[in-house]
């Protein structure tokens, strides 16, 4: 019996010797000391062994049986560490590698200013909102005080589906699903992609960026409006920039205003950018409209609020100086590689 045991071991030892891998190391041990393996047979039948070699036997069995235990343990220890081995190797990063001389990419410089523009907003209490890109009839217009045969309609030209849904125009469809879930007080922004049907031009595309605002309480007035808009414009550009403000007509706010940016290509001169006029478009706003509260639930006898709608390409390109808009969605990496 003694043999036996010896042998069995010598088998197991050439066995677990060439294990490759987990799976193989749990059969094997299934195979040797699993219920129904020889091990177990082994030291059942010592009942059976001449009582003058029973101890010797047991004590062979239990110490080839540990040998076996501590082998399969070890194994398992050297196939972890050999797998850990090889996911280094694999997943090997090296930290002195010049980025200058890699193709990293980097963010968009729209989505770079408009982080930047979320940052400082939530720095202000303000919550940032989503919106979808295909909108009803209804947030994009009805409920914006733009019933079917506004005039105003045909400032946003857009994309329609055959069930009547629309790409939305702009990103004051958000202002009033953000509405319909608030409670005032409330302030919000809302960035997006927005959509139009579009002669594109040097400041113009069929899809570009905006981001809406809105605050909502009592007693809101334009002296906050215009606060907020200063405030974000100093944040952005970190100095003073000319701005003008100007009566503005959307049928969602009353009052309303538009405010230009001194184009920043040729500090106001007149360029063909600004067609020279010096300014560009860039953030209308305005208090909004009482129909426009009550379209989101809101009683415009107690709460009043602003809400403007700025137009993010352009302040990129106000900012880095750009002076066609379509480089910003040409997808040109020679082009976008510079803001990284
Ligand atoms: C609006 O879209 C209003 N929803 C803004 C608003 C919100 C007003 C809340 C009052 C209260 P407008 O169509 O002017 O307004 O667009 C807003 C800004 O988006 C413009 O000033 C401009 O900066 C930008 N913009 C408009 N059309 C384009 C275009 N085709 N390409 C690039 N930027 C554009």
């Amino acid at each position: 019996m003694i043999d036996q045991l010896n042998q069995l071991y010598e088998e197991f030892k050439e066995k677990i010797a060439a294990v490759e891998d987990m799976q193989q190391l749990d059969s094997l041990k299934t195979l040797f000391l699993g219920k129904k393996g020889p091990m177990t047979d082994i030291l059942k039948g010592l009942k059976d062994v001449a009582p003058d070699m029973r101890k010797e036997v047991g004590m062979k069995g239990n110490e080839i049986k540990q040998g076996m235990t501590a082998a399969i343990e070890a194994r398992r220890d050297e196939l972890k560490q050999a797998a850990i081995n090889e996911k280094i190797s694999n997943e090997w990063l090296d930290v002195t590698l010049n980025e200058a001389d890699s193709n990293v990419g980097g963010l968009h410089p729209v989505s770079v200013v408009q982080y930047e523009i979320e940052d400082i907003f939530t720095s202000m209490g303000f919550t940032v909102l989503d919106g979808p890109h295909i909108e009803t009839d209804y947030y994009n217009f009805e409920a914006l005080n733009i019933p079917a045969d506004h005039p105003a309609r045909d400032m946003q030209d857009t994309f329609y589906f055959e069930n009547g849904a629309i790409l939305r125009t702009h990103t004051s469809a958000i202002q009033v699903r953000g509405m319909e879930k608030a409670t005032p007080p409330f302030k919000v922004i809302g960035p997006g992609k927005v959509f139009r049907v579009e002669r594109p031009d040097a400041t113009h595309e069929a899809a570009f960026h905006q981001l809406e605002g809105m605050v909502v309480g009592e007693d809101i007035n334009v002296s906050h409006l215009i606060n907020t808009m200063k405030t974000l414009l100093s944040e952005i550009f970190k100095r003073d920039v000319d701005v003008r403000l100007r009566p503005g007509f959307f049928p969602f706010v009353e009052p309303g205003f538009e405010l230009d940016i001194s184009c920043q290509l040729c500090n106001g001169k007149g360029c063909s950018v600004c067609k020279n006029v010096g300014w560009i478009e860039l953030m209308p706003c305005g208090m909004v409209h009482p129909n426009v509260l009550k379209s989101g639930g809101i009683d415009p006898e107690k709460y009043s609020g602003f809400a403007f709608g700025l137009g993010l390409d352009r302040l990129v390109m106000m900012r880095y100086k750009i002076e066609d808009i379509r480089h910003l969605h040409s997808g040109d990496i020679r082009f976008s590689g510079k803001f990284k």
